[in-house]
């Protein structure tokens, strides 16, 4: 890392990371100490325009001050008491969030990838109790270009070489088949063994992949004709990001089992949620499943008051609007170098193409210097995902950084 040509004080921070922490990311090299509603302040009191949210963790805004106000309440009096004993906030929020999403059952968890862990746990466990699949014998399916965490059974599940290479041994049981290929989901559906299909409604690591349109009714119907279990992993997708509580209600459908996590929280704590009716979540009996944090106290309040915001604020529909208006801006840009503009309500993309392979990363630090974050994935594509409180002017603006920052790429 250069950190000669940045101010002082920023390459302080910059060094710290370098020389004490594992190098497992490779950030912009700007050092956030505020964040504000849509915006985040440097240590040099720059200010930005945030269009990653936190990968889409902070839909309600930076330390929203209901979510902030809860947080702070409940941890004066009482944030953890482990599953050993009752707390007085648990029960609350699980009726909260069940009657909230149309589910029977929740299971409280903390960071997105447990979710998925838990989720593959019920689905499992639901075959060789419901469906008669032999033990040790559950096969789940996944899509390629899958993204739902770091553990061995979230990189067993992978395509990308990047996230399982030198990893190995992996989880058997697993297979993938093509995104958005319906032919090929129902070729996998013949195999008995299958318990469950694992699916983010729009792929968000993979660059914002918006399936057809349908896609994911058929879903719906090919699982319910195979006996198979659709699990949808809207931890990305959901909590308003698209313009739905659940991306999976723009089709008007409801998978077996949702996953939630990221903005249940509202970018404080570590929240994640699993929720299914009593067929699905009653196969675990006490002592199967669960987790020191999952479920306590302080996540519960903060659970519920982002989750109140996001309808108090109307934030399906303000992510549904400024969506529209995001891509329509873009759209006028005419940029050469932008070869698509996709998404859907606020979690969108553009794909860079350029004969320089790096002009993604050098968009985005020029759009850091004119005051807008946002970061590359899989080395062309940017996300542009701001909070979901994100106004009309504040497009514009957002969108005429953008076109200045389009300049350097030649
Ligand atoms: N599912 C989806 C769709 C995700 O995008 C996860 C599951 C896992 O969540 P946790 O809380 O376990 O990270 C994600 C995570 C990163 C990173 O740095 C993670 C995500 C996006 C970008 C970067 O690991 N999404």
């Amino acid at each position: 890392m250069h950190t000669n040509n940045l101010n002082k004080n920023t390459a302080y921070f910059i060094e710290l990371e370098e020389k004490y922490g594992a190098h497992n990311y490779h950030p912009l090299p700007v050092v956030l100490e505020k964040g504000e509603g849509i915006f985040l302040y440097d240590v040099e009191g720059k200010k930005y325009f945030d269009f990653l949210s936190g990968y889409s963790a902070v839909n309600q805004g930076h330390c929203h001050p209901k979510i902030i106000a809860a947080l702070i309440e409940q941890s004066k009096k009482l944030t953890l008491t482990s599953r050993a004993f009752y707390n007085n906030q648990l029960g609350v929020y699980e009726k909260y969030i069940t009657e909230y999403f149309g589910y029977q059952k929740v299971l409280p968890m903390n960071t997105g990838v447990e979710g998925g862990e838990t989720a593959i746990k019920l689905a499992r466990r639901w075959a060789y109790t419901k469906k008669g699949v032999e033990e040790n014998k559950a096969i789940i399916v996944f899509a390629e270009g899958n993204f739902w965490g770091r553990t061995m059974a979230a990189i067993s599940a992978s395509t990308d070489p990047s996230s399982y290479q030198g990893f190995g041994p992996f989880m058997p049981g697993f297979i993938t088949v093509p995104y958005n290929d319906l032919a090929a989901l129902e070729n996998a559906f013949q195999n008995k063994n299958v318990a469950a299909f694992m699916v983010e409604p729009i792929q968000g690591e993979a660059g914002v992949v918006v399936p057809d349109d349908g896609y994911l009714k058929a879903v719906r119907d090919l699982c319910t004709k195979y006996n198979v279990l659709f699990i949808a992993d809207e931890i990305q997708t959901g909590l308003a990001r698209t313009g739905k509580m659940l991306a999976c209600q723009h089709d008007n459908i409801k998978p077996d089992i949702v996953i939630l996590g990221k903005a249940l929280s509202g970018g404080t704590i570590p929240v994640s949620a699993v929720l299914c009716d009593d067929e699905i979540m009653m196969n675990i009996k006490p002592g199967e499943h669960g987790s020191t944090y999952g479920g306590n106290p302080l996540a519960c309040v903060v659970a519920m008051t982002a989750l109140q915001v996001l309808k108090d604020e109307n934030m399906e529909e303000n992510a549904t609007i400024m969506g529209q208006l995001l891509r329509d801006e873009l759209a006028t840009l005419k940029s050469p170098f932008i070869k698509t503009i996709r998404g859907k309500g606020l979690l969108n993309a553009i794909v860079i193409e350029h004969k320089n392979p790096n002009a993604a990363w050098d968009l985005c630090l020029e759009l850091k210097e004119n005051g807008l974050l946002a970061k590359p994935t899989h080395g062309d594509k940017i996300r542009f995902a701001p909070p979901l409180i994100i106004n009309k002017n504040q497009i514009i603006e957002s969108v005429s950084i953008i076109h200045k920052s389009l300049k350097i790429l030649h």
